[in-house]
């Protein structure tokens, strides 16, 4: 998963990280569009989301956003190397952009300012007003028209603004417009608190017992733990880059994990598979965006692919150090981290 909300990235810069992806085999690009710094996808029945709700980003960094020709030039690029997009517009929190776009979808009738902080939680759309169902409809329609793929992630994380009884009607209520879009819903894991169909997906990034929730309600599942998978994670307290709130993660730690044993219970069957999230709150360019990826990202993927018998730490890092004189060639700015037996 690529955020492009916290911070934007254009769309050469998304089509090199889509080559690096796809030579570690990487085959789906989650791609966080919408936050509460910024509306990153075009919607042409709500043309403010992107017009006011792309304009800025962190810190007031440049914003921007994919006109819906940028996101199918994405979409086609990631096919040809057999990437499948999915879209995330998240919800019910996470949406000062949207809030700020249009008065008339807050509460109060009155638009927040544009929000260029990176606190967590404090936005909600508002639960009990119809209008925002209208809004839904057409923001899912207009993106399952230009999703080829099979899901629509509709988000769901951090609703701390939301009460709980109104976050789990928002999202029943939701589910059936994702299923009338033709896409399956994916989630952040605190949607298995809801009723959900019987093919929406959540993903394990925080509190195992939503994981263990999901295990009891047979919901499928990403594995994804912030504390192994999160490349927006600093490795060590010295990397520049990066947040800390899960602990630091190493080269060795983002490779040392079996996703089955991480909940248990979990049969190998539930899990539809490991994601690698890339939060880009202190990321400002691709090279930044290659720093938290590389090394990381190459063993994540062995996860995703090889049967956890073969994998071994001693093994995969000579492996690994292979990689960095093609990455010198390509001139990706990956973390030579220390410990690894880089080849010159
Ligand atoms: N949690 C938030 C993200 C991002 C992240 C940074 C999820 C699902 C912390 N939600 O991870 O928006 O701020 O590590």
């Amino acid at each position: 998963m690529l955020d492009v909300a916290r911070h934007f990235f254009g769309v050469a810069d998304l089509k090199k990280y889509i080559d690096l992806l796809a030579a570690y085999k990487i085959n789906v690009l989650h791609l966080h569009l919408t936050d509460d710094q910024g509306w990153r996808i075009e919607i042409k029945s709500w043309p403010n989301l992107t017009a006011h709700g792309g304009q800025t980003a962190i810190n007031g960094d440049p914003g921007g956003f994919y006109t819906q020709e940028q996101y199918a030039e994405i979409v086609a690029y990631a096919q040809s190397r057999y990437i499948t997009i999915v879209p995330e517009i998240d919800l019910p929190g996470h949406t000062n952009a949207a809030l700020a776009s249009y008065p008339e979808l807050n509460c109060d009738g009155q638009a927040p300012e544009l929000y260029t902080g990176s606190e967590v939680g404090f936005s909600s759309l508002c639960i009990h007003k119809e209008l925002t169902y209208q809004f839904l409809e057409d923001v899912l329609r207009e993106l399952a028209a230009m999703t080829p793929g099979p899901y629509l992630h509709i988000g769901g994380d951090e609703a701390h603004s939301t009460p709980k009884d109104d976050y789990i009607n928002f999202i029943e209520r939701l589910a059936p417009l994702v299923a009338e879009s033709g896409k399956r819903m994916m989630g952040w894991e605190e949607i298995v608190q809801c009723h959900l169909p019987a093919n929406s997906v959540m993903q394990y990034w925080t509190d195992v017992r939503h994981a263990e929730m999901a295990v009891e309600k047979s919901v499928q599942m990403i594995v994804c733990p912030a504390k192994r998978a999160y490349l927006d994670m600093k490795y060590d307290d010295a990397t520049p880059l990066g947040l800390s709130w899960a602990g630091t993660v190493s080269v060795e730690q983002a490779y040392t994990w079996d996703p089955v044993t991480e909940v248990r219970g979990l049969a190998e069957s539930a899990i539809v598979g490991v994601e690698a999230p890339l939060w880009s709150e202190t990321l400002r360019t691709l090279a930044d965006v290659e720093f938290m990826t590389f090394p990381r990202l190459p063993g994540i993927a062995e996860i995703g692919w090889s049967a956890a018998e073969g994998r071994g730490w001693e093994e995969y890092q000579g492996r690994l150090a292979a990689q960095g004189p093609r990455w010198e060639a390509r001139g990706v700015n990956f973390y030579r981290a220390p410990e690894i037996p880089w080849e010159s």
